[in-house]
């Protein structure tokens, strides 16, 4: 809540599928995705085949070289800082850094109906064994001292679209605690969820279950508000 007591306002639109037509199939440009979950408060939605599993393949194997350990945000000073509630590595992708990058911000784009400008770099993630991030929201909490560095580069966080990578054989499913949910990953399913004010009534607190068995690899992108630099 800011200081004046009042919510932040909702945004004029959120980046979501055009639900109109109630199709089972939705175009993303050079292929379709097919639905296969959906909830609508919060706007959530599970989709098949965002990416083909010789592109998730692909993507992990240009990841993998540039994996370093896990940050997270630096609420205080909006800065990045090691977290043990995040125990997995990663990378950040420039945007359309590579043709695969660029083909799938184009899709995300198409299937949300928002401009690929307004998103932050791809993020790739790899859980070990024993990896897990536990509940977090993914907006910036607007009572923290760091939120204003934070969305100077492009506005509040609107979105989340989660692509699994990989089969996990045990563990590793991303959790929705408010909604007991459960979504396990699937070579190119793409999760996506989004939140109209930065505030927990928008029920989108998720987090990592830890793996149990295997590894993990996810990528993750966040749809801002305004252009992101
Ligand atoms: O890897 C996941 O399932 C996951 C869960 C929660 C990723 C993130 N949050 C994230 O990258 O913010
Ligand atoms: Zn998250």
């Amino acid at each position: 809540m800011p200081a004046n007591g009042q919510p932040a306002p909702a945004p004029a639109a959120l980046p979501q599928p055009d639900w109109g037509a109630a199709q089972r199939c939705f175009d993303c440009g050079d292929r379709s995705v097919e639905l296969r979950l959906r909830l609508q408060h919060p706007p959530l939605a599970l989709f098949d085949g965002l990416l083909t599993p010789a592109e998730c393949a692909q993507l992990i194997e240009a990841a993998r070289p540039r994996l370093k350990r896990s940050l997270t945000v630096q609420t205080r000073s909006g800065g990045s800082e090691i977290n043990p509630d995040r125990t997995s590595s990663g990378m950040f992708f420039g945007r359309a850094e590579t043709e695969l990058v660029r083909r799938l911000e184009a899709r995300i784009a198409r299937l949300l109906r928002w401009p690929v400008d307004k998103g932050e770099g791809l993020q790739v993630l790899h859980y070990p064994e024993g990896g897990e991030y536990k509940p977090h929201y993914d907006y910036f909490d607007p009572d923290e001292p760091g939120t204003p560095a934070l969305t100077r580069r492009g506005g509040q966080r609107l979105a989340t679209v989660l692509i699994y990578l990989n089969q996990v054989p045990r563990g590793g499913a991303t959790t929705f605690p408010d909604l007991g949910l459960e979504v396990l990953p699937h070579c190119g399913q793409a999760l996506y969820f989004a939140y109209e004010r930065p505030h927990p009534s928008t029920r989108t607190l998720h987090g990592s279950a830890p793996v149990w068995e295997g590894e993990k690899w996810v990528a993750t992108k966040w749809l801002r508000e305004h252009h992101f630099v």
